[in-house]
């Protein structure tokens, strides 16, 4: 059930001033950094792992979890448990960077990659986006070429552990170039669409792509 009126958010005061951050343009700094450079602009680097989310933290066992990856592809699947752990298996060590402006150095994940996922579905030539769907109703949207590159993968693993439910448990998108948002925790469904739908915290003042080297944090 999306939030609504009717069943608020049990984090609505946060969603609030996270809002308020980004009609303010709160964190940004202007000043440009090399490419280069590893640390975005307006950044500090922390050794902790925090957690955000929307005040929900959804426990779905492996036995109940279901994707759904359908929309513009010419080979919708629906895979449970077991079928997505029979998938080509990668690794990959990444850098997380949250709008709040913490990053987090040399994250090794496991899981399946982006590059498996298009290879197994075949998006039609028409699809040109996608939104994420996930077990507490958060949803985030990122070009198809933004789910395409290397280093994206649906992540079940952490440092050689199961993800813990706080962190996106039984598995979360990891897309390592933009800010951690777009990284979808408690990952359902994956949808192929031919036309940009903005997300949970896009429709609420987060800017629509979030590159982290340009200062992407509001729109
Ligand atoms: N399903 C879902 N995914 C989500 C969120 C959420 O609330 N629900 N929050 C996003 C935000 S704003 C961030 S910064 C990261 C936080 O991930 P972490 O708690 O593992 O650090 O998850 C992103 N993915
Ligand atoms: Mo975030």
């Amino acid at each position: 059930m999306a939030p609504d009126d009717q069943n608020p958010l049990p984090n609505a005061k946060l969603v609030e001033s996270k809002q308020k951050w980004a009609e303010d343009g709160r964190l940004l700094t202007g000043a440009p950094v090399p490419p280069e450079q590893r640390l975005p602009p307006g950044q500090r680097e922390v050794k902790n792992w925090p957690v955000l989310d929307l005040g929900i933290q959804p426990e779905i066992a492996t036995g109940d979890w279901e994707l759904a990856i359908d929309g513009l592809v010419e080979n919708p699947v629906t895979w449970r448990w077991a079928d997505f752990q029979a998938q080509p298996q990668v690794q990959e060590v990444s850098d997380i960077h949250c709008v709040t402006a913490w990053s987090r150095y040399d994250n090794r994940w496991e899981g399946v990659s982006a590059a498996h996922i298009l290879a197994t579905v075949r998006p039609k030539p028409e699809a040109r986006h996608i939104v994420f769907h996930s077990y507490d109703s958060y949803t985030t949207n990122v070009r198809l070429d933004v789910f395409a590159d290397s280093d994206v993968l649906l992540a079940h693993s952490w440092e050689g552990k199961p993800l813990t439910t706080e962190h996106g448990g039984p598995v979360r998108v990891i897309i390592p170039k933009f800010y951690f948002w777009k990284s979808a925790k408690w990952l359902k469904r994956i949808e192929f669409v031919a036309e940009d739908q903005p997300g949970f915290w896009e429709l609420r003042g987060y800017h629509n792509e979030g590159n982290p080297w340009t200062e992407e944090r509001y729109s």
